[in-house]
């Protein structure tokens, strides 16, 4: 009798020991799948400071987990990304996937996504369709109807009539062209010609003949993040801005990683775009300070906020499902999640899983030295209007 009862404590306090340092350790691991290589390098260096520096600041456990972030680079070619997003679905048990860098490289997770039942959480592309590609999908960074939208109210309430618009023909900037073209004719303005231009290796010159032999007031601009110097400077050579023609573009041309590099060529430009690295507001700055801290004095640039903000998501649905990342149920826990981005006040809109935010006009200035996006004008908690408009 005693001896059992010996033997039964025994047994129990072997099975604590055998459980509490496990449960101690469970971890929660997050496949980050990026262009670290590759044309678009600067949007997985970005992405993966501003998912370590949320990591660094808000400590790397959450509900009881550790959380865990395996990044892997993707070089910018989609058939990579979904190799190696079923690579870590299967070998190593990743519970959450993040990443898409450019638009195929987050279609080409979707599937894996669906059959995996795995979240998948965007942080940079752009185009609208994306989170119907999957119900798994949600997203940090936003859509170009969200960020082109305002850019046409504007315009058409500044005394500017007639644009030509000129996008990468992907997308994103079909995406953009629409939505800009959408609102601005819709009050008005005149748009006279739709250029666009491929996404691999452009030489604008032509492009910008173009636009210059139209002779309009403005010309609105998409471009992904990291090519804007380059048409900077060929906007600059062609002599677009003596001729009287207004830059005006979504702000992943005047990206704040690069922007520093155009000179005075980007001055006055006028974009629309949900992050600045000049936003005032306390969580801003502190996030630029620890970004910049981490990274050399690196700028945190709105691929950087999608990054951080993937944990920041993360890290709240887990928060609300006690720590269980299986995907429908982290996928229910995303929905109407809101938070303080550094950007400022966001939320996932329950039916879209699309990001609810600000969209800020914003003209480059110089501050102290440096050039800025500098915000003048807030457009609140905007929806992505593409999937607004389809209801
Ligand atoms: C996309 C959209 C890519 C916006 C970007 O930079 C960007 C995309 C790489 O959807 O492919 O700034």
């Amino acid at each position: 009798m005693m001896r059992g009862m010996l033997l039964g404590a025994a047994s129990l306090v072997m099975a604590l020991a055998g459980t509490l340092p496990a449960a101690a350790q469970e971890v929660v691991k997050i496949g980050l799948i990026l262009p670290m290589t590759g044309p678009f390098a600067s949007t997985g260096r970005q992405v993966s400071a501003g998912a370590k520096t949320f990591m660094e600041m808000k400590g790397d456990t959450v509900a009881g987990k550790k959380v865990e972030l395996i990044i892997r680079d993707d070089a910018g070619v989609a058939d990579q990304t979904r190799r190696i997003a079923q690579e870590l679905v299967v070998n190593e048990s990743v519970q959450v996937l993040a990443g898409g860098g450019l638009t195929p490289l987050a279609m080409a997770v979707a599937p894996v996504a669906t059959q995996a039942k795995v979240p998948m959480v965007v942080t940079s592309a752009g185009t609208a369709a994306i989170t119907k590609a999957s119900e798994f999908i949600t997203r940090t960074s936003g859509t170009l109807p969200q960020y082109s939208l305002p850019v046409g109210t504007w315009a058409a309430q500044n005394g500017i009539k007639k644009v030509v618009t000129l996008v990468s023909d992907y997308g994103p900037g079909l995406d953009a062209e629409k939505w800009f073209t959408k609102e601005f004719t819709s009050k008005g303005g005149e748009v006279s010609e739709a250029v666009r231009v491929p996404l691999q290796n452009p030489d604008f010159a032509p492009f910008l003949q173009r636009v210059r032999d139209a002779k309009p007031d403005a010309v609105f601009v998409f471009l992904p993040s990291g090519v804007g110097s380059l048409f900077m400077k060929q906007f600059a050579d062609r002599g677009l801005a003596e001729a009287g023609i207004k830059l005006i573009a979504t702000g992943d041309v005047t990206d704040d990683d690069i922007l520093n590099s155009m000179g005075k060529p980007a001055l006055g430009t006028i974009t629309g775009h949900f992050y600045a690295t000049a936003h005032d507001s306390p969580e801003n700055k502190a996030y630029v300070e620890a970004f910049e801290k981490a990274n050399n004095g690196m700028r945190p640039n709105f691929m950087s906020v999608g990054g951080y903000d993937s944990m920041a998501l993360i890290y709240a649905a887990l928060e609300k499902t006690k720590g269980d990342a299986s995907g429908p149920g982290f996928m229910e826990a995303v929905k109407g999640l809101s938070w303080t981005s550094p950007r400022g006040p966001v939320s996932i809109d329950p039916e879209t899983r699309d990001i609810i935010q600000n969209i800020y006009m914003r003209e480059v200035k110089e501050v102290d030295g440096e050039l800025h996006n500098v915000e003048f004008e807030t457009f609140a908690a905007l929806k992505d209007p593409e999937k607004a408009e389809a209801k």
